[in-house]
């Protein structure tokens, strides 16, 4: 297949909510079901390039598929070229603002780009990206929300079983000691050979993050502290940074490179953790993880383990992949685990094909 042939024609949304086998309460609500768009970039020689969005609630799913659609209109007849499409966005709503979510449906056209140049190409997206698809180290994100202390050890319990040697809890309860309760309970069950990371879902304030960041530190065994305060107050997060031991995360509000490197110039974190759905995409992802091997710092992915396992495959940085299966009831083959690794996929381009049965019964 000749690439510049490939054209875009078509920008084709459709919602869906998910169910998850584990509703995950976070500090700042609980999510039950998956509200996904799935998005199918059609091009002029046939091939349809895949990728969905994670939307967090199901209010955000009509304004996000809109914005798709107006994107998709705006393209059509353009090549299927990730960097010009991306210029071409950019120039268009520099006057709006490229963020949150202009930036959500911008990825989503450059994953959906990536995958049909993946198809054409008969290639999976590391390979074309320089490298190739390999099993990267993971942990079970699929549980261990705010819960009560016989809930959360026995989601432990059950996320260790499915096969993985680490797991992320989530803090943030109004008070310090019913975390470092939860904590104390799930570093038991889970016993020393498992990894653990917390998550306060920007919970804190920048006071409060270094008082419990201290207790955190004295209990030790804990490899990250993610978002204590607000995602996007990167001195505050730099202040927290630099009076704690236990290293911490941000990234999966990062909106696009230009605001990670912001970050990274004010020091505000350890490890970084960007999502591939809010960076821009596969090539957002990129310029991400040059800017996270310069600053020599760890990168992790967010959610979306399906384009992520390609993208940290070729991470000079690769720390951990988040694993969550919220996707997986609408995916026609979703992403294989051995040994606590998600294996990457081999399949041409990112992947991902709908089960279309799944999708009408889903849809929202
Ligand atoms: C998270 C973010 C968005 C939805 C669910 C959970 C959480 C994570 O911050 O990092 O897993
Ligand atoms: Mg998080």
């Amino acid at each position: 297949m000749k690439l510049d042939k490939l054209r875009v024609s078509a920008i084709a949304v459709r919602a869906v909510a998910a169910p998850m086998r584990r509703p995950l309460a976070t500090s700042t609500g609980a999510i039950k079901v998956a509200p996904l768009l799935l998005v199918d970039l059609t091009t002029s020689g046939g091939i349809v390039g895949r990728s969905y969005l994670f939307s967090i609630a199901k209010q955000n799913l009509k304004p996000i598929a809109a914005l798709l659609e107006a994107m998709g209109e705006m393209l059509k007849g353009d090549a299927l070229a990730p960097f010009a499409i991306e210029r071409k966005l950019r120039a268009r709503y520099t006057l709006l603002g490229v963020h949150n979510i202009v930036l959500f449906a911008m990825s989503a056209i450059d994953l959906c780009a990536w995958d049909a140049l993946g198809q054409a190409l008969g290639q999976p997206v590391a390979r074309l990206l320089g490298g190739e698809p390999r099993p990267v180290m993971a942990y079970n994100s699929n549980g261990l929300g705010i819960l009560d202390t016989k809930k959360l050890i026995r989601e432990a319990e059950e996320l260790v079983a499915e096969g993985f040697s680490a797991v992320k809890l989530r803090l943030g309860r109004p008070e310090a000691k019913a975390d470092l309760d939860a904590l104390r309970a799930v570093q038991k069950a889970i016993g020393p050979g498992v990894t653990l990371m917390v998550d306060f879902n920007q919970a804190l304030s920048v006071a409060e993050a270094i008082r419990r960041g201290r207790m955190i530190d004295e209990q030790g065994g804990v490899l990250w502290i993610e978002e204590p305060i607000r995602a996007d107050d990167f001195a505050g997060c730099a202040r927290v940074a630099r009076e704690l031991a236990t290293p911490i995360q941000i990234g999966e509000n990062f909106m696009g490179p230009e605001q990670m490197a912001q970050a990274i110039a004010a020091g505000a974190c350890d490890y970084v953790m960007p999502d591939a759905q809010r960076i821009g995409g596969v090539t957002g992802w990129m310029r991400a993880a040059a800017l996270a091997q310069g600053a020599g710092l760890e990168m992790s992915s967010h959610l979306f383990p399906e384009a992520s396992c390609q993208l940290l495959a070729v991470t000079p940085t690769r720390h951990w992949l988040e694993y969550v299966d919220w996707a997986d009831a609408v995916l026609a083959e979703p992403v294989q685990i051995r040994d606590g690794q998600v294996l990457g996929s081999a399949r041409p381009g990112l992947g991902m094909t709908w089960n279309e049965k799944a999708v009408k019964k889903y849809a929202a």
